[in-house]
């Protein structure tokens, strides 16, 4: 008699049978969100320690913005832009005021806004740098994870991104993260139109780079009239303690690529921020996509943004990021057979596993997921714990002991 299958079997059933295979995930079937809190399919609860990459800093399903959304749904939701619509320009003028820039570009997707701002920057270097048609370099930091467009995984140096996906886009210029002498040399090419960086490497399992490093790039990018385009989708917006990354240490980038938590995990949506003089030099026509800037996506992304500022989630990112990283360290000592190493800045944080009895991170957030805490491993042997920026205290005291009591077992 077969045994019969439970909701969630049944379900990654389907996904298996109907569904491409560009994924593994862990084998839990989320049903519902809220806050720090995800509830599967057989209505077990977990806490969330990934937030959707930090798509979900607000808490799922935050009440403010399913409001917003709700009443903006009722009335209009796409127009294109072959016309104008009543929530664009107050948007537009909100997120460029709210980060101090001239203009935004909207898109959707994350890789969007780095595509975005890759044009940008190439259309810069050809009309007011001067660099000849067809010429412009772009350079990118090795462990660099910006999407998984041809133009975003051509700067990929990792081979599950771009392996069996060439020929690759021209003109791209790889360098060591965290090392502006290699940048000093790279900028040697007057052909340079930008240097595209995540503040600090999400993908790459939370690699933060050494203090004064952004500075760095700010003071070489402005010596060699170069862009210092920041990638700040997965790092923005409160998830590293501050507004930005780059606000750590007080650098304003050219080009401000963001997604993710501006929509807080409603929708997709992106935007690329910069000066006029950029921003100019694409014409009407150059430059767009269907949904970019749809009156949905701007009344959510108000919403998203004054959350951050009104419930404080850049202060308690700081502080409680620091608690976890304390915590975390204190689980090392008393293991460090099984966790090597705790990184990480605000509540963007990693853990690395060191294999063992041919038990691997894998393993561990199986165990984590059965404990009722939901992370995800990244290139084999991290952990990331990234959960939603509304997190309580006394919620991460219970997910750090759900970690101790895993790490305890492992
Ligand atoms: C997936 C990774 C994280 C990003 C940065 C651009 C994008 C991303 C710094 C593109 C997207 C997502 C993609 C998502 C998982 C997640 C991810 F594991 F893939 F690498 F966060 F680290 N710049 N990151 O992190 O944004 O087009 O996806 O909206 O499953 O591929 P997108």
């Amino acid at each position: 008699m077969m045994a019969t299958l439970t909701k969630s079997e049944q379900l990654i059933g389907l996904e298996e049978k109907y569904g491409a295979h560009n994924y593994h995930p862990i084998p839990v079937v989320i049903e519902k969100g809220e806050g720090v809190f995800v509830w599967d399919a057989e209505g077990k609860r977990y806490y969330d320690f990934l937030a959707a990459y930090s798509a979900v800093n607000q808490g799922h399903c935050h009440p403010r913005l399913i409001k917003v959304l709700t009443e903006q749904a009722q009335k209009l939701t796409l127009t294109s832009r072959a016309f104008h619509n009543t929530k664009l320009g107050e948007y537009e003028k909100f997120i460029t005021s709210y980060f101090g820039y001239d203009k935004v570009l909207p898109m959707n997707a994350g890789v969007e806004g780095v595509e975005t701002a890759i044009k940008l920057a190439r259309r810069w270097a050809y009309d007011i740098k001067g660099v000849k048609e067809n010429e412009a370099k772009l350079i990118f930091a090795d462990g660099n994870f910006h999407g998984r467009t041809i133009a975003a995984i051509s700067a990929s140096t990792d081979p599950s991104s771009y392996t069996g996906f060439g020929p690759y886009i021209p003109g791209y210029i790889t360098i060591p993260f965290n090392d502006l002498t290699a940048l000093e040399k790279a900028l040697q090419d007057k052909n340079v139109a930008g240097f595209i960086v995540e503040p600090i490497q999400g993908e790459a399992g939370v690699v933060v780079p050494d203090d004064g490093y952004l500075k760095g790039v700010r003071t070489l990018c402005d010596k060699y009239n170069v862009l210092f385009i920041a990638d700040e989708v997965q790092t923005g917006l409160c998830r590293t303690g501050k507004m930005l990354a780059c606000d750590h240490e007080n650098v304003k980038p050219d080009i401000l690529v963001l997604a993710k938590a501006l929509s807080g995990g409603i929708l997709p949506i992106s935007a690329v921020l910069a000066s006029n003089e950029i921003m100019l030099t694409i014409k009407p026509g150059e430059h767009g996509s269907t949904y970019g800037g749809n009156p949905l996506a701007c009344a959510v992304a108000m919403e998203a943004l004054k959350i951050l500022k009104d419930e404080k989630l850049a202060e308690n990112s700081e502080e409680l990021g620091k608690l976890l990283r304390a915590e975390l360290n204190k689980i090392k000592a008393r293991y460090p057979d099984v966790i090597t190493t705790v990184r990480g800045k605000g509540l963007l944080n990693a853990i690395v596993i060191k294999e063992k009895a041919g038990k691997t991170a894998w393993e561990v957030c199986l165990q984590l997921a059965d404990n009722g805490l939901l992370a995800k491993p990244t290139h084999g042997d991290i952990i990331r714990f990234a959960p939603p920026l509304v997190i309580t205290k006394p919620q991460l005291m219970e997910c750090v002991a759900i970690i101790e009591k895993v790490i305890s077992e492992f």
